[in-house]
């Protein structure tokens, strides 16, 4: 039977494959695409008999292609921690779904196996900014300081590499990445090796100085609002951007808006690192808008939606 891996093209979806595929080896065509680029399973839909492997995409995002390939007899495994509806119930489908916010698909798949590669699910779990619970399972391994800094550093210019609006936007593909990845058991060697890595150290240092010169536009005593030009840096950068900046005021909400080429704007949204709550509600309320409590997002907004938006997310995290 043929076998098709199914992944998001940021930290913790790649993090969380490497892990599997270590330890269950299997040649399998990949699919992925940029982080935001979700609706993976669309894309082989079609596809009869075969052993399908999903990874950190929402299930409810994917629930058409994944009733379509359950109908055409694939068996499916699928690990994920992003909003899911209704898990189908079929004797095909083997799901690992866990949303609650300390979590991220790394992790999930730590679990299932194990811990065997502990290591790579610390990675993805910084990827996934989840700092707090990745230095945690960093320090039960009596990592040195300067270990579990290499570890954050490598999940999060794996994760820069996934944001952009297309794969043009990204310094590599991310099913590239994924294969230069691969041959590394142990993340270290890959940190110390990899000129790819590099390469996006260098790209990370350069989009971060241009964003670090960007004002809020709207900041109250419970948000702050960003928006950066619409350009390849910014939306390479907006991930680490917004996550840096919540690091900087974790009881505040944060917001970063990019414009489309459309005209819409795309928004990405963090709930207060110690209130990790509402972010999902408050972007579903609007047309392509979803995510998890602590992080969410959406796609392409109206622009007549945008005043809405601003008072919505200031109301969402009013005290
Ligand atoms: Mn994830």
């Amino acid at each position: 039977m043929k076998s098709i891996d199914v992944f998001n093209g940021d930290a913790d979806g790649l993090c969380a494959l490497h892990q599997l595929r270590m330890t269950e080896p299997r040649t399998a065509q990949l699919v992925t695409g940029v982080k935001r680029d979700i609706q993976l399973l669309s894309r082989i839909e079609g596809m009869h008999h075969a052993i399908v492997t999903v990874l950190d995409v929402s299930l409810d995002s994917n629930r058409q292609g994944l009733l379509a390939l359950l109908t055409n007899q694939c068996r499916v495994f699928y690990a994920d921690h992003h909003f899911a509806g209704d898990i189908p119930k079929n004797h095909n489908l083997e799901a690992h779904i866990d949303t609650h916010p300390e979590t991220c698909t790394s992790l999930i798949v730590d679990r299932l196996i194990n811990g065997k590669h502990r290591l790579w699910s610390i990675v993805g779990a910084f990827g996934d900014n989840l700092v707090q619970k990745a230095r945690q399972k960093a320090k039960a391994l009596t990592l040195a300081t300067a270990q579990i800094n290499q570890l954050q550093e490598l999940g999060e210019l794996l994760n820069y590499n996934g944001y952009g609006a297309s794969i043009a936007d990204l310094h590599f593909a991310p099913q590239i990445l994924y294969e230069a990845v691969q041959p590394f058991e142990n993340p270290f060697d890959f940190y110390h090796q990899s000129l790819m890595l590099k390469q996006l150290r260098t790209g990370f240092g350069s989009d971060m100085d241009k964003a670090r010169k960007i004002s809020p536009i709207l900041e109250t005593m419970v948000v702050r609002l960003f928006r950066l030009p619409a350009e390849s840096w910014s939306r390479r950068i907006s991930g680490v951007f917004i996550n840096t900046k919540t690091h900087e005021k974790p009881s505040k909400a944060h917001a970063l808006v990019v414009a489309n080429t459309d005209g819409t704007d795309r928004i990405s949204v963090r709930a207060p690192l110690n209130n990790k709550t509402g972010a999902d509600a408050l972007c579903r309320a609007f047309p392509t808008g979803g995510g998890r409590t602590g992080a969410a997002g959406v796609n392409a907004l109206p622009p007549d939606c945008f005043q809405n938006f601003c008072k919505a997310f200031e109301k969402a995290y009013a005290v």
